[in-house]
């Protein structure tokens, strides 16, 4: 790809400038010198955020494949565009070059159109990390099949929901996963889940644990057979610049799960030109980010941002603790990572073991190490830097969200200074706003407010599948003209951003995003349980852990609370996933609540956190009696 490298501090700034002056020709000359056009656009944007309606590119024509693979096999062919590195580390590492990889997308795509799914069908991929999982979504992406992918560690009824809720016709899937030293049985979640879900007539299954499992003649196919019969190449279909990629879920804090429909041409420019600058990739580095492809992060930067690129990204099927706690510092070791992407609570994680976990291996090819998924607090923002970078990697704290598509605000390294904590400036085209609760601007620096973005970028999500509407008011209603992104932010004395959490009601655990509202109706399936509520509160690790207040039908005897606690977090895992089990669980008669009935859980968050000195006024509540009882029972 050409030159789009930003090179120094003064380079970023009279970029940023421009950028803002005239978004449009600034956007346009990415697009033009860097990618593979069918047809040329005749509209660089048109918008209105009240609608809102933004098209990027309106009228040009493209395959994002042809970007990602097609172009790159005359000038890096053999050049390995897929490392695999498997769970278990005697397992060998597989090299999947740009030519290997157009092979085994194109196979995949003439299954998929064999299989009846043509273009704008909605294709569900469940799949643990392995190559299948790239390859499914970049052969979904050749015929212009809309790909959902749905994270391998949900649970059938999330699973289900998600399936449901964009009518998906077909589930790629495996026989089951390795997770360290366990198996999960993908197939049987899958079998379950379909169990609610009518309209998927095609399961595919990979083959990767080779456990026993049942195959349904009229549903389920092994895929590799398939493979091996398809032909090995495959015309890319031509989409519009504004047709679906993809659609993604991501937790709200009130309803189900908004499945966040990202489009072609300007998610393919914006994750290739944030990818580059952000790592600074350079031909023949190694990139791996450690994240699942089942978030938006392995969406946009182990997929379509790197390939976009030419760049040679590494997936990792395993945990960081399997076989112990140094197998992230021997991948970086083994395959000579240099640009090394991960998430604040996996750092956390490591930083509590034994330092020679990471002593023991050579990290010396590392260039660039990235952090994403909430805060990066100081003293993990330390220990990476001292111990995995040694002081001469610069750390780039990348923010931003499954909405957004690409990284948002984070430093150019060598370009920006770091600073702990700070995500430090906007990317050129992203022009951040802080507001008031009243809707106003806050000009200037050394000031706090809730984070919105008050110009479209290209890699904007354009809707929420089947609910334009709940699109508009979620992020476009609270102020006008503005994408509101849920965030709080201060802006410091010299301009830097530091992000300092949600304002709202999703909690951020492990890196996840957790609405409190589907876990909370989850427990209330429970037969014993009246109601309950859910708070985060800081833990070490996983950076919020879950704190939920349950109110009980009867209060029966306490030495029954045990197995009522293990109860509600089996119904949690099962209807959402084990990332959303509760670390305590409170009994209490009641939950504090206003006069017009919503739970006060700003009270709430202080108790978990054990802040009782200051609850601030809680006269107005209906039932102020109930605070001094949930702070004696505190667990
Ligand atoms: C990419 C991703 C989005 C939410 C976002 C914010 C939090 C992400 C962050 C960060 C502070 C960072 N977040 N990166 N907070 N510093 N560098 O994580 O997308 O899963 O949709 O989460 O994550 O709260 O609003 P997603």
């Amino acid at each position: 790809m050409s030159n789009y490298h930003i090179k120094n501090l003064e380079e970023y700034f009279q970029v940023y400038r421009k950028s803002v002056r005239d978004p449009e020709s600034f956007w346009e000359e990415i697009a033009e010198e860097n990618f593979m056009w069918r047809k040329r656009w005749n509209n660089v944007l048109e918008y209105d955020l009240a609608k809102p309606e933004v098209s990027w590119y309106k009228g040009a024509k493209l395959n994002i494949t042809e970007n990602c693979i097609d172009r790159h096999i005359y000038t890096r062919g053999d050049k390995t565009a897929i490392i695999f590195e498997p769970n278990d580390p005697s397992e060998a590492a597989e090299h999947i070059t740009f030519k290997e990889l157009h092979e085994r997308v194109c196979r995949f795509a003439n299954v998929l159109l064999e299989q009846g799914i043509k273009k704008g069908d909605r294709v569900c991929i469940y799949l643990p990390m392995i190559p299948e999982l790239a390859v499914s979504l970049l052969a979904c992406a050749r015929i212009g099949a809309i790909h959902s992918v749905v994270f391998a560690g949900f649970s059938a009824t999330a699973l289900a929901t998600r399936i449901n809720d964009s009518d998906c016709k077909m589930i790629i899937t495996s026989d089951g996963s390795y997770r360290g030293n366990k198996t999960i049985d993908l197939k049987g979640i899958v079998d379950e889940a379909l169990e609610n879900c009518e309209g998927v007539k095609t399961v595919l299954v990979a083959k990767r644990i080779n456990s026993e499992i049942c195959m349904n003649p009229n549903r389920d196919k092994w895929l590799q057979p398939l493979l091996d019969e398809a032909y090995h190449d495959c015309v890319a279909v031509v989409m519009d610049a504004e047709d679906p990629l993809f659609i993604l879920y991501t937790s709200g804090s009130t309803g189900k799960p908004k499945g966040m429909v990202h489009t072609t041409a300007g998610y393919m420019v914006y994750t290739a030109y944030t990818f580059k600058n952000v790592f600074q990739y350079r031909e023949n580095d190694v990139y791996w980010c450690t994240a699942d492809i089942g978030w938006i992060t392995g969406h946009s930067y182990i997929v379509y941002g790197p390939l976009a690129n030419g760049a040679t990204t590494l997936m990792f099927e395993g945990v960081p603790s399997y076989p112990d706690f140094g197998r992230f510092w021997q991948v970086v070791e083994k395959h000579k990572v240099n640009q090394f992407y991960t998430a604040p609570t996996a750092i956390r994680a490591l930083a509590k073991e034994r330092l020679d976990f990471s002593e023991n291996y050579d990290l010396s090819s590392l260039k660039v190490l990235g952090s994403v998924g909430e805060p990066i607090n100081e003293e993990a923002w330390h220990w990476y830097d001292e111990n995995i970078g040694k002081r001469k990697c610069p750390i780039v704290d990348t923010w931003w969200q499954t909405e957004t598509g690409g990284i948002m605000i984070s430093p150019i390294p060598y370009s920006t200074p770091t600073i702990p904590t700070y995500a430090t400036l906007p990317l050129p085209g992203i022009q951040p706003a802080l507001l008031d609760e009243n809707g106003e601007e806050l000009k200037g620096n050394l000031v706090s407010g809730r984070l919105c973005i008050k110009y479209p970028w290209p890699g904007m999500a354009r809707t929420i599948w089947g609910n334009h509407e709940r699109y508009r008011e979620t992020y476009f209603s609270t102020f006008e003209n503005k994408y509101f992104t849920g965030d709080g932010a201060l802006r410091d004395s010299t301009g830097y951003y530091r992000i300092t959490g949600r304002v709202d009601d999703v909690i951020i655990v492990s890196g996840h995003n957790l609405g409190t509202a589907p876990i909370e109706d989850a427990i209330n399936e429970h037969p014993a349980v009246a109601e309950s509520a859910i708070v985060g509160f800081p833990h070490y690790v996983k950076g919020n852990a879950l704190y939920g207040f349950v109110i009980l039908k009867e209060v029966g005897e306490s030495r029954l609370h045990e197995n009522l606690r293990k109860e509600i977090n089996q119904i949690i895992t099962e209807h959402i996933g084990p990332i959303a089990k509760l670390d305590k669980i409170q009994f209490t008669t009641g939950l504090p609540k206003t006069r017009s009935g919503k739970i006060m859980r700003r009270i709430l968050r202080k108790i978990a956190e054990r802040d009782t000195a200051n609850l601030g006024d809680i006269t107005t509540l209906l039932n102020p009696e109930v605070v001094q009882e949930i702070i004696e029972g505190a667990v």
